[in-house]
């Protein structure tokens, strides 16, 4: 074998700290580190997943990590072009706390600073989304502390980190013993250990605090995934209740009684409730941004658990901040919970509030639409779902859905773009799912107007990939309403306007078909009457389905505390002239305000 290349160092190095999964698109720009994973994947020492455009590289990478396959995202990508694409996919794992190493090709050294064909200033770039780490290596001597110093940073710091490698460099011998010399450095691809338990007094603050809780609310976030038990436990020895940020809400089953299901905006009107009438506030690995669905300031005494010190007390004015890892400081706390004595109503209310919500939710999902109802699709998949599946979900009234109707339970993994919040990312992360699982079942939630965006051109990718899966169950609902809905909820409750037809509506597209074309399964489904057939049909295929369910675009997506301005901000796009008034008139008095005053009625406190 002839010697090895900077590029097979790259790829080498990457395997010691376990990174062997390439997400990515060839160009010339990066052709000797492609080069180099193609003859690694010859010798069985890594994977490279071509996928069709570099955003979706990013976002699979990102949710290789999330889904539990790789512990470090990679993601391979060409100059210029190739830089620019991958960037959404790379923030998105920078806001979720994801690691991932960017691999970026750039102009050749000789060539560099002459305005070369697809030249751009790279380091610059990538000085933000890779803030904490962005290097350009130009000799091979580099390679070894470059690569080091991105995959412990991105790990250590969860974050994005980038090595930026011009063309010619690539190609060159690689280093591999760096010069015992003044000079050059040494370093060294063993991680660090993982975090630890807080100070004991830190924790037996926290405790006391916890323990003089009648009324305690939990909220659980992505880091809170894995401390089930943990965290079950600690629930019931405070008496507590459980909100789960969206990226948490594997961690419970919604179907606990003292579980609230998802907070926030799209979250549930119980998770409101037990904030605003906790006394004391635990957060587990969470940050979840939306402040209002928090206790009112100054209403609960607060203690936060979370890996980074620099994330607490950020939404909320904590008394205590523990930093360290979730599953641990719990199991620290639990013994030190004994003697605390929750009002014992409390969970009580909470149960008689997630009964309510439970049948306010079915009257939902019944209720006439036109063709379907989307709530009823998304209910069906419930009890669909095997323990072990994988899901995926895509930004939208689909995520409305996922949170409120998709009973989870914690043998399940789910994840989405869950702070950029950017579209397109449902299909790059089921097939990530499916990478780092192959025998787990997928699930994807996915919108129209998302699935025109990446969808369509990555179900090539599924069609190019899905034999290598050892199980073969890959479904993906599109939610096909020929409206970007979500947005224009939003712009008739927050700015009271009617949506503009030229920027809101998308063309109908046959994707069923578009899967058949593909070798795939696939159905269209028009009636409501047959939504329990094509969905069995569909979960019983034996290669990726699908499910191109037309659902009612008018169908509201209530907030979960029905804001007086929100309701009188749709009224009055409505009274604009709205064209969807007079469906959402017919189904919005019954539904929207009807159904709404219903739960409100339920749940007013001391009813
Ligand atoms: C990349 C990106 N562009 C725009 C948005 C703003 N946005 C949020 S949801 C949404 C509509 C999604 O439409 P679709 O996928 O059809 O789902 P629907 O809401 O209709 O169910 C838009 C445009 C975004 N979040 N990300
Ligand atoms: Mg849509």
């Amino acid at each position: 074998m002839s010697s090895p290349t900077v590029g097979d160092h790259v790829v080498s190095r990457l395997g010691q700290w376990g990174a062997r999964r390439f997400y990515g698109y060839p160009g010339d720009g990066i052709g000797g580190v492609i080069s180099a994973v193609g003859r690694a994947v010859e010798a069985g020492e890594a994977e490279f997943v071509q996928v069709r455009h570099e955003e979706t590289a990013g976002f699979a990478a990102t949710a290789d990590v999330k889904f539990g396959g790789s512990p470090l995202g990679v993601a391979a990508v060409t100059s210029g072009p190739g830089a620019v694409h991958l960037l959404n996919g790379l923030y998105d794992a920078k806001l979720d706390h994801v690691p991932v190493v960017a691999l970026v090709g750039q102009t050749a050294t000789a060539a560099l600073g002459t305005s070369y064909y697809q030249e751009l200033d790279l380091v610059r770039l990538y000085g933000d989304v890779a803030g904490e780490f962005v290097f350009q290596v130009t000799k091979p001597e580099q390679v070894q502390h470059a690569i080091d110093r991105a995959a412990r940073t991105a790990l250590e710091r969860r974050t994005v980190t980038a090595v930026i490698l011009p063309s010619d460099v690539q190609d060159l011998d690689a280093v591999l013993e760096v010069p015992d010399a003044h000079g050059f450095t040494h370093t060294s691809a063993v991680p660090g250990s993982l975090p630890g338990i807080p100070r004991r007094e830190a924790l037996e603050q926290a405790a006391e605090l916890l323990r003089s809780g009648k009324k305690v609310a939990i909220l659980a976030g992505a880091g809170a995934l894995g401390a089930t038990a943990e965290l079950t436990a600690v629930a019931d020895a405070l008496g507590a209740g459980v909100a789960k940020a969206l990226l948490g809400k594997a961690v419970l089953d919604d179907t606990l009684d003292w579980v609230t299901g998802s907070i926030g905006l799209l979250g549930t009107r119980p998770s409101y409730d037990l904030m605003r009438q906790c006394d004391v506030l635990l957060m587990v690995g969470t940050t979840m941004p939306y402040t209002e669905y928090y206790p009112a300031p100054g209403q609960a005494r607060a203690v936060q658990i979370d890996v980074d010190g620099t994330r607490c007390g950020l939404r909320y004015p904590t008394e205590v901040n523990l930093v360290g890892d979730a599953k641990l400081t719990l199991q620290a706390l639990l013994p030190m919970l004994a003697g605390a004595e929750p009002d014992p109503g409390w969970r009580r209310d909470i149960a008689r509030w997630n009964t309510a919500w439970r049948e306010w939710g079915e009257e939902r999902a019944a209720a006439k639409a036109d063709p379907v109802n989307p709530e009823l699709v998304v209910r069906g998949l419930s009890s669909r779902l095997e323990d072990d599946h994988q899901i995926a979900v895509d930004c939208g009234t689909a995520t409305s859905w996922f949170a409120r109707d998709l009973d989870l339970r914690p043998t399940m993994q789910a994840s989405l773009s869950g702070t950029l919040l950017s579209m397109g990312g449902g299909l790059p992360y089921a097939i990530a799912a499916k990478q780092a699982h192959p025998d787990r079942p997928v699930l994807a939630l996915i919108g129209d107007g998302a699935m025109q965006m990446n969808g369509v051109n990555e179900l090539i990718t599924v069609a190019q990939r899905w034999r290598s899966w050892s199980d073969p169950r890959f479904v993906v609902v599109v939610l096909t309403n020929r409206q970007l809905s979500f947005v224009a909820w939003e712009a008739r409750a927050m700015q009271g306007e009617v949506p503009f037809d030229a920027a809101m509506d998308v063309p109908d597209v046959p994707y069923a078909g578009w899967a058949g074309l593909l070798g795939l399964g696939g159905r269209r489904l028009e009636d409501p009457a047959q939504i329990d057939d094509v969905l069995d049909e569909a979960f019983a295929a034996g290669r990726p389905y699908v499910l191109d369910a037309v659902v009612d675009p008018n169908v509201p997506m209530i907030p979960p505390h029905v804001s007086l301005d929100q309701l009188l901000g749709t009224a009055k796009s409505q009274l604009k002239g709205d064209p969807a008034a007079r469906e959402i008139v017919v189904e919005g008095v019954r539904e929207t305000i009807g159904a709404a005053a219903r739960a409100l009625g339920k749940h007013l406190p001391g009813t």
